[in-house]
């Protein structure tokens, strides 16, 4: 029962002790008492790379969540271990693309449309999922790159398959000139096709039925109520909002862009930013030369990435010191090699 300054002290301890065989990884939706500890911080394409080169650490220990573990795991050494310090750490939307839904909608995709699709995964995904992608020639994509991922995929085959999140999907798609109607939803529950509203023949993205339950609650009223109280005030927004937000926003953008352009305003500027409410909060301290404020009234923080605490990072440095390290996070040989594939891939792309 350590009070959190004690906890801060011994994770401090603890890292001293570990040295250069220690790197902590956090991403910007972690909390500040989390986020202090970390050696890098970024969104999960920066991490990615930086996972990609610490070839000296012999251990990585990722304050994220369960997916960035793993693309962590694919992108080392084996005999770098990757530990995430809370495996209650997952994410919703990865969790909505299910390796076996998957296979089986791939079938009848291919029934329906022939040979046509490329699939394309957000890296919010598990190492299945990226795997199969890489195994059908596809690829992964990250909400700063998707769009030149799409524009790589259109080049090799008609239609897309978009996998989890259909929201970026179609923000991107229809940001590149692609109209609404040549998109359609496949639920995976249901095991079928909705929202089809022009021929079958026409279509060019598919988007799997995933979502972000964080960026999803922001909403339309939000926006308007802003606009209403002071119509200075630039409304930016993740990509993972819906369609009509992305739509009604200022402007959309990636964390890293997102975090760019409140870096670049000039002081005086005015924000209300649609995304996780640790990295608003930390823009907003960060910048009190500038006004910044949660899209919504309500927060909303990614419960599953603030899983990871200063109790649950102790816990994992000191197993690393009694050489037991708990929560190892390990992908088999044969997903790992062909989600490699897929992730290369997309960093040789953009
Ligand atoms: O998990 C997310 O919502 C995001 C935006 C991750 C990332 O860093 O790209
Ligand atoms: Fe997953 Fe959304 Fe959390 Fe990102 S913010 S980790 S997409 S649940």
């Amino acid at each position: 029962n350590l009070s959190h300054r004690e906890l801060g002290q011994r994770i401090q301890q603890a890292k001293e002790r570990l040295g250069r065989d220690l790197v902590i990884m956090g991403h910007h939706y972690q909390r500040d008492d989390v986020i202090q500890f970390a050696d890098f911080t970024g969104d999960s394409l920066e991490l990615a790379r930086i996972a990609e080169q610490q070839r000296d650490a012999r251990s990585i220990v990722f304050c994220g969540v369960h997916f960035m573990a793993e693309t962590a795991d694919i992108l080392t050494g084996e005999e770098q271990i990757v530990i995430l310090p809370d495996m209650q750490a997952g994410c919703s939307m990865a969790d909505m693309a299910d390796i076996d839904e998957l296979e089986e909608a791939w079938e009848v995709m291919q029934e329906e449309l022939g040979d046509t699709i490329l699939p394309v995964t957000y890296v919010n995904s598990t190492a299945a999922i990226k795997a199969f992608v890489g195994r059908h020639g596809g690829t992964t994509c990250t909400s700063s790159n998707a769009r030149g991922v799409l524009e790589w995929a259109f080049a090799r085959k008609k239609r897309i398959l978009f996998l989890p999140d259909q929201h970026l999907g179609r923000n991107t798609a229809y940001a590149m000139g692609i109209p609404l109607e040549q998109m359609a939803v496949w639920d995976p529950i249901g095991g079928d096709w909705e929202a089809v509203q022009g021929p079958m023949e026409d279509l060019r993205v598919l988007l799997w039925k995933g979502h972000c339950s964080v960026h999803t609650k922001f909403t339309v009223d939000q926006i308007r109520e802003v606009r209403e109280q002071d119509p200075e005030t630039r409304v930016i927004v993740h990509p993972e909002c819906t369609f009509d937000v992305v739509q009604a926003a200022d402007e959309d953008g990636s964390t890293s862009y997102i975090i760019r352009q409140i870096e670049s305003a000039p002081a005086g500027s005015k924000w209300a930013v649609g995304t996780e409410v640790n990295l608003v909060q930390r823009l907003a301290q960060n910048h009190p030369e500038q006004e910044i404020r949660l899209l919504s009234r309500t927060m909303c923080p990614c419960l599953t990435m603030n899983r990871i605490d200063r109790p649950h990072l102790l816990w994992a440095l000191e197993s690393l010191i009694e050489g037991k390290p708990v929560n190892r996070v390990t992908v088999g040989p044969d997903t790992a090699y062909w989600a490699r594939t897929a992730l290369e891939r997309m960093l040789a792309i953009v």
